[in-house]
């Protein structure tokens, strides 16, 4: 048992759950090493909302709230910390939230599905194709889900599927704590928070966004600064260590 009074209760408790999930095949093995190299940009950005990250979200909101046919991809640990929270953005922003999973099997499929729709998630189910141009199974995607969706949020994603959408022209929202991951750096606009964090501020802005409000807000913004904000908020917090 870890107890309450753990420096580190928050972080425990996450982890104990994330390894249960990972028992139950919701995580994927992989899935934990990757939550821990979260957790370590996590500790460099001082495991909370940065305030240049706030401002991503609420432009992540905008985008939502203004795309013609929003997508949330949702993979294992993604189901795992944030599925509660994934229903509330699904609810504020009207998006389409499909299953998409780098370690894809049936079974697994089916078990995020069933974990997200407990907690109040409608998914898209059907038939998947090939639509994405990748030679894994990331590839794989609904027609009326990410192949029609013209802006597509991705909370962890594994790399190179981000490239491949926006050639396909999609405006791709990630959330990913590493702030010089290919992920970051290949889409429109890098959300570099933790997402049990990022995910109840973009829906708490999409429901406080004005539709007036909306193009001021979208009208002046680029991927990088974020990515530079993220770095210099790290730079300066290992210069107070060593000075
Ligand atoms: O469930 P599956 O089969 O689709 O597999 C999912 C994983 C996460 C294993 C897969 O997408 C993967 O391998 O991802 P990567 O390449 O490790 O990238 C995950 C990124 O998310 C890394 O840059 C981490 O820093 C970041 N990350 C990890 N945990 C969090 C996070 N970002 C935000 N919040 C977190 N909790």
């Amino acid at each position: 048992m870890i107890p309450k009074t753990h420096p580190r209760y928050r972080s425990l408790v996450t982890r104990e759950h994330l390894a249960t999930c990972a028992k139950t095949g919701i995580v994927s093995l992989e899935g934990l090493t990757a939550h821990g190299r979260g957790e370590a940009f996590d500790y460099l950005l001082g495991e909370a909302s940065t305030p240049s990250a706030l401002r991503a979200e609420k432009i992540a909101a905008a985008l939502l709230l203004s795309a013609r046919h929003p997508v949330i991809s949702v993979n294992g640990n993604t189901a795992a910390l944030a599925a509660e929270a994934i229903a509330a953005l699904q609810q504020a922003s009207g998006s389409i939230v499909e299953v998409n999973l780098f370690h894809r099997t049936e079974e697994r499929i089916d078990s995020i599905t069933r974990l997200l729709e407990k907690h109040g998630v409608k998914v898209l189910s059907g038939e998947v194709s090939r639509f994405i141009p990748l030679d894994h199974d990331r590839g794989l995607c609904h027609h009326d889900g990410m192949y029609s969706a013209d802006v597509i949020l991705v909370p962890l994603e594994d790399g190179d599927r981000a490239e491949a959408l926006i050639k396909m022209g999609k405006t791709v929202i990630a959330i990913d704590l590493n702030p010089l991951s290919r992920t970051t750096r290949t889409c429109t606009l890098p959300v570099i928070d933790e997402v049990t964090r990022a995910i109840p501020h973009i829906t708490r802005f999409c429901k406080e966004i004005t539709e007036e409000e909306i193009p001021d807000i979208l009208s002046n913004y680029t991927g990088t600064e974020f990515i530079r904000d993220a770095l210099e908020y790290i730079r300066r917090k290992l210069q107070d260590v060593l000075d």
